[in-house]
């Protein structure tokens, strides 16, 4: 009888390693696509949240939820009002929102961030993550990515100023510092010490940072202490993950680092983190996304993803058909700075734009756009639009202020145009243009791996305008922190969208 036990326990035996690895087959990354970097989560029971930064974007701050860490929905935005999120002089994406931590502490969800140009660190609370979220309570220490840590009715927060991690106990209502600042920890020498948050596992705290800066080099490093003040030991095996390696420099997936754990309520250990996707070479323009990544315990220090590096595993199509039939946007459309509200309307199943001058150069104004993440490299961007008077619209893929492109219609007088048009760096090019004997006229932008194809429908079908290479709106090439986002833009005059539809292939 024993004996037959053996055997069938053989046959069920699964060894823990490869219950790992099958794990690590199956999971979908990544789990938010396109321009969602540094992301914060916080478990409640089994309801996931996350967050991730927003730079000069207005809302700001996405919030997500998921009950199995697969499926995703953005619930809203935690920055809404502009009283939250001043962007004055916020005229690039390096500035505004930078790395946001979610934490959940007796029934109150705090996010702590930075707004860089707009007074530094602050925090807002909520008690429903969806909102809405107090005003910002503004805090003293600063340095970027800070995060909160609560233990025994305190609260600590530690944040990276002059490039050391610091840590201060502040009181969570008002924000008053209760204790000095304290310098804990510098990393291992990589440049950039930051995303620093702060665990408590078997009576050690862990102090989990990035180093490398958010590119290539991107890397986790780790250090430990028995006391939150420290004195922090670094683990002897940083870092802990980074694709800035041999067995990795191949992968599609770089730049991986600013991690934030948490515990799933079986205990398991799991990790969320950025890493962006490469096209065409060496280059990113989707932005940095959030991925997933299971976390054990080897001898007290943690292991990512079984020690192996993370691939790229992206989940279905996502197609979305906006008709404009209904007032207002949903959480996931973004304006670049505060709108000027009066110069956007939804009526009569149509979305209405109001130039104010401005294109997407713009450093100050706020161009009159509805945009939303480009989630996936192969995709369609359309709309059909009319121009209500003299001015200039159509459809837009935007990076920074000198990285964009876009298909526009052009109505001057009786005559009236279609152009595309590119800013990269320096150089602006017209790459195209072709009178039109119609003021409305349907657009669409294709993209692809390496290319984007900006298409016009003529009687006999669709016709290509131009091809841009997707590299060159790529974050290496024309810099800032965030990935392409699209939709429809009106310079000058006015102009009536039927529809915006968002198709990934
Ligand atoms: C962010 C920092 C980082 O605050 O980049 O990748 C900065 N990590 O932690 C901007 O996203």
């Amino acid at each position: 009888m024993k004996r037959q036990k053996d055997k069938n326990s053989a046959i069920f035996f699964i060894p823990s390693h490869m219950i790992l690895l099958l794990l690590l087959t199956l999971l979908l990354n990544p789990i938010l696509p396109g321009f969602h970097p540094d992301p914060s989560i916080v478990a409640v029971g089994s309801d996931y949240y996350t967050v991730n930064s927003s730079f000069h974007y207005f809302p700001g701050v996405p919030i997500y939820h998921s009950t199995d860490l697969e499926h995703w929905e953005q619930i809203g935005n935690v920055l809404n009002r502009p009283s939250q999120l001043p962007l004055n002089g916020a005229m690039n994406s390096w500035l505004g929102i930078y790395a946001p931590t979610l934490r959940y502490n007796d029934g109150t969800f705090y996010m702590i961030t930075t707004n860089v140009g707009n007074g530094g660190n602050f925090m807002v609370t909520a008690t429903n993550p969806a909102g809405p979220w107090s005003e910002p309570i503004w805090l003293e220490q600063q340095g970027i990515d800070p995060s909160l840590y609560f233990e025994g009715g305190r609260c600590y927060m530690v944040s990276n100023p002059d490039g050391v991690i610091t840590l201060c106990e502040i009181d969570p209502a008002t924000g008053a510092t209760l204790s000095p600042s304290k310098p804990l920890w510098r990393g291992t020498g990589g440049r950039y010490p930051e995303g620093p948050h702060i665990y408590k596992k078997d009576g050690w705290y862990y102090l989990l940072i990035s180093e490398g800066g958010t590119e290539l080099a991107h890397k986790l490093t780790i250090a430990r202490s028995r006391k939150i003040y420290g004195p922090y030991k670094a683990f002897e095996g940083n870092p802990i993950f980074t694709h800035c390696s041999d067995a990795a420099h191949k992968n599609q997936v770089q730049g991986t680092g600013h991690a934030d754990f948490f515990q799933k309520d079986d205990g398991s250990w799991w990790t969320v983190f950025l890493a962006y996707r490469r096209y065409g070479g060496d280059f990113h323009h989707l932005g940095r996304e959030t991925f997933l990544a299971p976390v054990t315990w080897e001898k007290g220090w943690p292991v990512i993803n079984g020690g192996k590096p993370v691939d790229a595993n992206p989940g279905p199509a996502v197609s979305k058909a906006y008709s404009f039939e209904e007032a207002g946007f949903g959480p996931e459309w973004m304006h670049i700075l505060h709108p000027v509200e009066g110069n956007y309307l939804v009526k009569d199943g149509r979305l209405i734009l109001r130039g104010n001058g401005c294109g997407l150069e713009s450093q100050d104004k706020s161009p009159t756009a509805v945009l939303r993440r480009q989630e996936r490299a192969v995709c369609t961007m359309e709309t059909e639009l009319e121009l209500l008077e003299d001015g200039e619209a159509g459809l837009c893929l935007y990076q920074i202020f000198c990285g964009h492109a876009g298909i526009y219609l052009r109505r001057n007088g009786g005559s009236m145009s279609a152009t595309v048009r590119y800013r990269i760096r320096n150089l602006e090019h017209e790459a195209a243009a072709m009178t039109l004997d119609c003021e409305k006229a349907r657009l669409r932008i294709r993209g692809y791996d390496d290319h984007y194809d900006f298409e016009i429908f003529r009687t006999d079908g669709w016709q290509k305008l131009a091809t841009l290479d997707a590299p060159l709106l790529s974050t290496e090439v024309v810099g800032g922190f965030t990935g392409i986002t699209t939709g429809p833009l009106c310079i000058e005059g006015s102009a009536a969208f039927e529809y915006f539809r968002y198709e990934e292939c």
